[in-house]
């Protein structure tokens, strides 16, 4: 034993804990790993291999830049092991990386992925091990950390790999914890409670959501990001914009619709009373900006090269576009008008919502067809595989829109609903067991979000509170979500990212820490910490509001909103999605 080690013994010794705080590489050995895996027999249905356990020292990584915490340098003990399901011929593979003992706070963080990825690949890790949190990530069973659920969904011809859709849709990270749980504290040798956290965006925010929903009894915090949850409606919502334009027959120049956005930003940027090139208030801008008066102004874009990932016969080559000069047209604000409105089936009957005005539309941009010299539809691999890979069970992404109608639209919304509800759908708004248990959830989504619409998360907010409090006024419902679970807009925000065309938007980059200071010393974020990453601001601290309160500036010289009630503004983000016979949460 070294001479610090014992210094630093004897004052846990003096601080009341019996500890024995070893170095991190006196800890991170293969004998020490297998000595602290749960004992078999732990978790019914599970067999952990003390075989494959692999444990190595990773000393003084930097991050910088990140997005969802701040710059840190961690030292860790990186940790994997494998474990199969009883009587399933599978293996899937666990990652933990841990705090050396002097650093450990009695914490753990689960973390997600995005895409049809299950695991951030660990770059999600530092978020926690900064915070003497052991960081879990799983492997899913898919055969190794960065192979996704679409590479093996399918078995063999339309069939589907049902344990693999399970374990994407909420199975995986559960066992993760459970079991990272159990090692964490054999590992520290403590049986002091250990504060269970999850952190994620995108699909990692559905990841968080599923776990709300179906593991509520195993976490203290959930920190969800723009989730893809609703999964039926959100994947098929995707193609809504290429169906528009076949169907109305228009294909809008991506440079229109650039210049769409541009106007849109100048025009609505100010209503939220501080013209910092920020749209905060995208409700302010779909009651007062009316996109007909964009009709005539000319745009341009020189002739570029970007590269063509369209699903029908893109190669991932680049394809040259050419230069765009003209004036924004009659029938690309109609067409962006109709994408605004959301997905309406031909009864007129409201199916799905779409991005925030002042949000780019990522999904509506065309192609350059070379052959006919003429803008084409650009159907992006990933949103076309849901419909072929996901529904029709084909190992394609090729998809033709021949014959494809709004009512096309809403079935595959209803197909995808109906086949995945109990795995991907991600909607059970009944989550009474993590109420109980006195969690809490920090859900933020970008107020400018190009994949997710931003409504989506309000949605679910909105019907997470009347399932579970439905006798309350509005007002006393949302005091009684306030005390665990908190919804934040981010101003200007891209998909959970900032905006190149908004930098001086912020972005909730501590939002561990805040979660921490939450549950841990029961500091309500009746706002959420932000950060300027991005722009004239960086580095200078602001708050975001808390749903349904809405910023607004009545002093454009601070950089911290007032938070204000305004029943318009709520009133534009509830919907009524009678499309369906079901209630859709
Ligand atoms: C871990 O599992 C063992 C059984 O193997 C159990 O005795 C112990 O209490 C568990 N510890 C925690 C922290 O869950
Ligand atoms: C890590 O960095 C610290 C401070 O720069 C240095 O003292 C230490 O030797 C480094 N440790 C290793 C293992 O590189
Ligand atoms: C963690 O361990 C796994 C298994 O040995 C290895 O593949 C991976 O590269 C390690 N990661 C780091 C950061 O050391
Ligand atoms: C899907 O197609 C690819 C080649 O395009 C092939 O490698 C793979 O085996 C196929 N998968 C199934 C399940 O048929
Ligand atoms: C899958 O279907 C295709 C086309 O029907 C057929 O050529 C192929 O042999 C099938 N593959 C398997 C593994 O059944
Ligand atoms: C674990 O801690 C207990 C006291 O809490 C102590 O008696 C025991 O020796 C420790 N075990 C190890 C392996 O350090
Ligand atoms: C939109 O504004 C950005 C700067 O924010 C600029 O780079 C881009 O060229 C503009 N697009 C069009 C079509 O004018
Ligand atoms: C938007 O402007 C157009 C053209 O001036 C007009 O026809 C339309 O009624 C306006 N829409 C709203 C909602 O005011
Ligand atoms: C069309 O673009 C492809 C590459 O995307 C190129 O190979 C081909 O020569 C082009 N054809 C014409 C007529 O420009
Ligand atoms: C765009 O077209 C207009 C009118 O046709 C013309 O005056 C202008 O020079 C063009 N701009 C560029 C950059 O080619
Ligand atoms: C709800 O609370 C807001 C202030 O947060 C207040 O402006 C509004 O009038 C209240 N509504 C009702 C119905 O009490
Ligand atoms: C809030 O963010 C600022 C930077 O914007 C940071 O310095 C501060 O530590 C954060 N507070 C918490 C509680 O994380
Ligand atoms: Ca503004």
């Amino acid at each position: 034993m070294s001479y610090s080690v014992r210094v630093a013994g004897a004052l846990a010794a003096l601080a009341g804990t019996a500890r024995a705080v070893s170095s991190l590489s006196e800890a991170c050995t293969v004998a020490k790993v297998q000595a602290a895996l749960p004992a078999d027999g732990t978790f019914n249905g599970l067999s952990l291999s003390a075989d494959s356990v692999t444990a190595n020292t990773v000393y003084n990584v930097s991050y910088t830049g990140q997005t969802f915490f701040p710059d840190t340098t961690i030292n860790y003990c990186n940790v994997t092991f494998t474990y199969s399901h009883d009587g399933a011929d599978d293996e899937v593979q666990l990652e933990y990386w841990l705090p050396a003992p002097a650093d450990f706070a009695n914490r753990f963080l689960t973390t997600g992925g995005g895409a049809y990825d299950i695991n951030s690949q660990g770059s999600s890790n530092p978020g926690g091990v900064m915070y003497g949190a052991v960081a879990g990530m799983t492997d899913g069973g898919f055969g190794s950390f960065d192979t996704a659920l679409d590479s093996i969904f399918l078995l063999g011809n339309s069939s589907t790999n049902w344990p693999a859709v399970y374990m994407f849709g909420y199975q995986a990270l559960r066992e993760l914890t459970l079991i990272g749980q159990n090692f964490t504290a054999n590992f520290y040798n403590t049986s002091d409670h250990i504060y269970t956290y999850y952190q994620g965006c995108s699909e990692g925010g559905r990841e968080g959501w599923s776990q709300v929903q179906r593991a509520g009894d195993l976490y203290d915090g959930v920190i969800a990001g723009a989730p893809a949850l609703r999964y039926g409606q959100q994947q098929a919502n995707h193609l809504f914009a290429a169906v528009a334009e076949v169907v109305e027959g228009y294909y809008p120049p991506p440079c229109e619709f650039d210049k769409l956005v541009n106007l849109t930003i100048a025009a609505c940027d100010p209503l939220d009373g501080k013209t910092d090139g920020v749209v905060s208030r995208s409700d302010l801008c779909q009651l007062h900006y009316n996109l007909s008066s964009a009709i005539g102004e000319p745009y341009y874009c020189a002739e570029s090269t970007t590269m063509d990932i369209s699903g029908a016969g893109g190669d991932g080559g680049m394809i040259t576009l050419p230069a765009q000069n003209g004036t924004v047209s009659a029938e690309g604000v109609a067409l962006a008008k109709t994408l605004l409105a959301g997905l309406h089936d031909s009864n007129g009957k409201k199916a799905y919502i779409y991005y925030q005005m002042g949000a780019e539309y990522g999904d509506a941009t065309t192609t350059w067809d070379n052959t006919t010299e003429s803008w084409a539809v650009d159907l992006t691999s990933n949103s076309a595989e849901w419909i072929t890979l996901f529904l029709e069970l084909k190992n394609t992404t090729d998809l033709s829109l021949d014959g494809v109608t709004y009512d096309t639209v809403k079935q595959w919304m209803i197909h995808g609903m109906e086949q995945y509800y109990d795995s991907l759908q991600t909607t059970l708004a009944d989550l009474t067991p993590f109420y109980e248990n006195g969690a809490k959830i920090i859900h933020f989504h970008g107020e400018q979000d190009p994949s997710i619409p931003t409504g989506s998360s309000i949605h679910w907010y909105e019907s997470v509170r009347s399932v579970m409090f439905p006798d309350m006024q509005y007002n006393a419902s949302v005091a009684a979500m306030n005390d665990w679970y908190r919804l934040y807009t981010v101003p200007g925000a891209a998909h959970c990212a900032t905006n190149d065309l908004q930098p001086n938007g912020p972005f909730p980059q501590t939002n561990m820490q805040v979660m921490i200071d939450w549950v841990e010393n029961g500091i309500e974020p009746v706002t959420l910490n932000a950060t300027f990453l991005t722009g004239d601001y960086l580095g200078e601290n602001t708050q975001l509001c808390s749903w349904p309160l809405r910023p607004y500036w009545n002093d454009n010289t601070s950089l911290i909103p007032d938070c204000v009630y305004d029943q318009a503004s709520i009133d534009t983000f509830m919907y009524k999605f009678d499309a369906y016979k079901l209630p859709l949460y």
